[in-house]
């Protein structure tokens, strides 16, 4: 059975993981959990992730069986598994990678999916926009989006121009891959 992985690809979470997924050529299964229609609320989805969130990791083989939600952690999961030493490297620039990685979704995470809630999913829900919250996510992300470019301003990353934004379910790859991975990698 090959690896399964639960996700809507309207969730930047996913698009994470399928990444890495490209990045690393693995073949994986996509099970389409329809977010807005509530497909990950359902019993079924909350026996394998009682969040109710996507990604979901099912990798149930012979040898194996794990059930792995958590974005970084899949991530993670798959450059172990696969040998990867590009991405997660062996070296002192693991603990970066991985401190980068909490970092992300500790802080830099939590206020960019605002706009995504109060800009898109409020006005389908037939809600208002909740300015209060929006200000607060504006304040949070100048606070991180300036400790981010801080710390990429001397990297490397994609040269100016050559960034690309691939259509479909799995290809923020290059944008991506070259542009967090690569430029959060220390040397
Ligand atoms: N900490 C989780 C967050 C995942 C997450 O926020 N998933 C969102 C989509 S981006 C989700 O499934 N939301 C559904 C809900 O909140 O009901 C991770 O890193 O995987």
């Amino acid at each position: 059975m090959s690896i399964k992985i639960y996700a809507d690809p309207g969730s930047g979470s996913c698009r994470r993981v399928s990444a890495v997924v490209e990045h690393l050529n693995v073949d994986v299964e996509y099970i389409f959990i329809d977010l807005l229609a509530g497909e990950n609320r359902t019993d079924d989805f909350l026996d394998i992730n009682p969040t109710g969130m996507v990604p979901v990791l099912v990798n149930e083989t012979t040898n194996e069986k794990i059930i792995l939600s958590e974005a970084a952690a899949i991530m993670i999961y798959l450059c172990e598994k696969f040998g990867d030493t590009e991405l997660l490297p062996r070296n002192n620039s693991r603990m970066q990678v991985l401190k980068w990685m909490f970092w992300a979704a500790e802080h830099f995470r939590q206020s960019s999916p605002i706009y995504f809630e109060e800009k898109v999913i409020a006005p389908l829900m037939g809600n208002k926009e909740n300015i209060a919250r929006l200000k607060e996510a504006d304040r949070q992300i100048e606070i991180h989006a300036a400790i981010l470019n801080s710390h990429l301003e001397h990297r490397k990353g994609i040269p100016q121009g050559q960034s690309t934004f691939p259509s479909g379910w799995s290809t923020l790859r290059t944008m991506m891959i070259n542009q967090i991975f690569n430029r959060l990698t220390v040397d």
